[in-house]
């Protein structure tokens, strides 16, 4: 059989794509078809994701994949996107409300309560999740006794809710569901001890699945709205963007490696067998989410580019007008190191004043303050590298897996700056690419899926490896100065 053509929905939390993924014998090939704004709203005090705006660009995203598709026929649509976050529906399968963003504000706090519910030990014990306040037990626990929360009758997490609309089929994908801190990581079932303490009623989720599975066909609605002929099948794929990342790292079998999956955050940690459940990782905050092929994604949660994002934001507002390209030249000429933030920080989650921010916490830490964008966008990024240096040295003595090498992927993949200055403080040779890894991630467990490729994980990533130009950055520079900054950031 000749080459198959799959699409990828692929939301993340600034922008949407629908990808084209064509696979077959020696073939491995993306395109994208359709790439839109994921712009959020402030409506009456609450941050919300405008989801249908995103369904809209999925559904416009899914037409142009088809006629970008040879003889315009696509083998199976799959999607994913961050995670945590999901709509509410009622008893007659309607949308109950806008799906509230996980940078909102009604988490504050979250960590206490749940502390007086469930001591942080033990939860870490049941769910090996990290503590973010946006993880969805916390969020379902700040909308506890809600009308949405009371009149709902089905939870979806947000490709879940997608694929739902795109299929009339509820489920509930696996990986993504790890990030719900519901779930019980050695089991790959629900913690249901959890659930219940927190009063979290489970079965408002619909069963489990897989990647890899089956997720019905898209409806005949669908299929006329973006003018394609069916059977199109919808595939489970490592629905939580970051386990289509992390499968779409292209990691070399014989070498040991460290991932950083780079965008609006920095994903930083391991690939293991098994969770890390001791108490020196919660203290660490590492998490343990499911990955696919039951593996299991040990990282760590960086503010990520969201800082230079937001950063880019203000200045805008300002009028000052800021181009990237420019201010990236301006910080790669800028001194190394003079200042550094930390950038696992959850102070800095919330959108707004980002300089600012920056500005406080140098000033705080007695450093000194940048004095222009450029030395602003330059204190990010050594901010960041360090953050990366820091989670892949954790990672590495807390899982007891050493690494020759650090894949970094995602949209941070376009900043050289950031890539070389990661190699140089991580002190470890970085390769980079792909910067579209979890479409390429989700393209290939669907092509699996659908008998195009064969093989397990190892063999999936030495397709990419041939499919795509990596750049190489060997680390350089004072080796010394990296450790003083850590020691600022821990002091
Ligand atoms: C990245 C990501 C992270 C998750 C955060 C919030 O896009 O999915 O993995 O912690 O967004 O959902």
């Amino acid at each position: 059989p000749g080459p198959l053509s799959f699409a990828a929905v692929d939301l993340g939390a600034s922008s949407g794509r629908v990808m084209v993924g064509t696979v077959g014998p020696g073939t491995l090939e993306l395109r994208e078809a359709h790439r839109f704004p994921n712009r959020p709203v402030r409506a009456a005090g609450t941050l919300y994701w405008d989801v249908l705006g995103l369904y809209r660009g999925v559904l416009d995203g899914l037409r142009a994949a088809g006629r970008a598709a040879p003889k315009g026929r696509l083998a199976s649509v799959g999607i994913d996107s961050w995670a945590v976050d999901y709509g509410l529906l009622d008893a007659s399968g309607a949308l109950l409300g806008n799906p509230v963003h996980y940078r909102d504000g009604r988490t504050g706090g979250a960590a206490e309560r749940a502390a007086a519910v469930m001591p942080p030990e033990e939860l870490y014990a049941a769910t090996g999740l990290q503590h973010q306040p946006f993880n969805t037990l916390h969020q379902l626990t700040a909308a506890r006794g809600t009308p949405a929360l009371s009149a709902a009758r089905r939870l979806l997490l947000i490709p879940d809710l997608i694929a739902y609309w795109l299929t009339g089929e509820p489920g509930t994908e696996l990986t993504n569901a790890s990030t719900t801190q519901l779930v019980d990581p050695r089991t790959g079932d629900w913690a249901r001890d959890v659930a219940d303490a927190f009063g979290v009623d489970l079965s408002l989720f619909p069963p489990l699945r897989r990647p890899g599975d089956p997720a019905g066909e898209l409806l005949d609605e669908v299929l006329e709205e973006i003018g394609l002929a069916g059977p199109v099948p919808v595939t489970a794929v490592g629905s939580h963007d970051t386990a289509s990342a992390v499968a779409g790292v292209p990691a070399d079998g014989g070498r040991a490696f460290a991932y950083i999956a780079t965008g609006t955050w920095s994903l930083a940690g391991v690939e293991l067998d098994a969770p890390v459940l001791t108490e020196e990782s919660r203290r660490a905050n590492f998490t343990n989410e499911l990955g696919v092929d039951g593996t299991v994604r040990y990282l760590r949660n960086i503010m990520g580019l969201w800082l230079l994002q937001e950063c880019l934001r203000a200045w805008e507002a300002d009028g000052l007008r800021p181009d990237l390209g420019t201010l990236l030249r301006e910080a790669a000429k800028a001194p190394a190191l003079r200042s550094v933030v930390d950038a696992g920080d959850p102070g800095f989650l919330a959108p707004g004043r980002m300089p600012e921010r920056v500005a406080e916490a140098c000033r705080r830490t007695g450093q000194p303050v940048p004095r222009d964008p450029g030395e602003t966008v330059r204190c990010v990024l050594d901010s960041l590298a360090l953050a990366h240096r820091r989670a892949v040295a954790d990672a590495q003595r807390l899982s007891g897996r050493e690494v020759e090498v650090v894949h970094v992927v995602g949209g941070g993949v376009h900043n050289e700056l950031l890539c070389q200055l990661t190699a140089d403080a991580c002190g470890l040779p970085v390769v980079a690419g792909p910067a579209e890894a979890a479409a390429f991630g989700n393209v290939l467990v669907q092509a699996r899926a659908a008998g195009a490729v064969r093989g397990d994980l190892a063999a999936l990533r030495s397709l990419l490896r041939a499919a795509q130009p990596l750049r190489h950055h060997e680390p350089m520079g004072d080796r010394e100065a990296w450790r003083r900054a850590e020691a600022v950031i821990c002091a």
